[in-house]
């Protein structure tokens, strides 16, 4: 595939303000491909005879953002290959640009982005929510420390490429504490105004 042949939405907001739960929903709807970073970057973790297992779970566990090559790779790769099988064009990037050289990278090396949707979420939300899911998720980083640490990436890190994204009016902010049936309103409403 080429820049020009795929359309790209990026998906960004704190850990556990409900990128997953609202993406998948708009797959339902719009027929999106929903590419999640953190799901690539666990399945690689798990994939028998990877290269980076170890390295990606202290990312994960410790909060941090795995270097951009890794994340990269996974996403063209995931892209190419529904392109190739479905002849997919309509992406959901969920979780990712999270890093202002990743934002710069994907945008240069693989296409650009449409839009952002912005998920924003008070951070005691955020917290009862991830640690509700921890009961059962096992996912390593949905405990206390863990989700400390992610809180601090997403502000120091993460925020500085929604501002980016902002500063080219590119971001739809989305009302996260309420409901899921509101918020996905909300992102409906967003999408059906750009999305032909
Ligand atoms: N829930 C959802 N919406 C709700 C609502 N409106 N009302 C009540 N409850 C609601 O939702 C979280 C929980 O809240 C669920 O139990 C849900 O039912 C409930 P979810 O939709 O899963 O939220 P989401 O925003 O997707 O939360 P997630 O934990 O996946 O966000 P993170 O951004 O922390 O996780 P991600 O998987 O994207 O990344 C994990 C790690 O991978 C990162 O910390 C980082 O270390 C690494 N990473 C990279 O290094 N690079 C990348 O590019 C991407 C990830
Ligand atoms: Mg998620």
């Amino acid at each position: 595939f080429s820049a020009d042949q795929i359309s790209v939405i990026f998906v960004l907001g704190g850990p556990g303000a409900g990128k997953g739960t609202q993406c998948a929903k708009l797959v339902e709807d719009y027929g999106f491909v929903h590419l999640s970073a953190g799901d690539l970057l666990r399945a690689e973790q798990a994939r028998e005879g990877s290269e980076y297992g170890t390295l990606i779970k202290h990312y994960i566990k410790e909060g941090l953002i795995v270097p951009q090559e890794i994340t990269l790779a996974l996403l063209k790769n995931a892209i190419q290959e529904h392109y190739n099988n479905k002849g997919a064009k309509n992406f959901l990037i969920d979780g990712f640009p999270r890093k202002m050289d990743q934002a710069i990278s994907f945008e240069e090396q693989i296409a650009p982005s449409k839009f952002t949707l912005f998920f924003d979420c008070p951070e005691n939300v955020m917290l009862e929510r991830l640690l509700e899911r921890g009961k059962t998720s096992g996912r390593v980083d949905d405990n206390i420390e863990s989700i400390k640490k992610r809180f601090k990436t997403f502000v120091e890190t993460s925020m500085p490429v929604v501002n980016y994204f902002d500063k080219q009016s590119k971001v739809v902010k989305i009302r996260c504490d309420e409901p899921v049936e509101k918020v996905y309103n909300q992102v409906k409403a967003a999408v059906d105004e750009r999305v032909p």
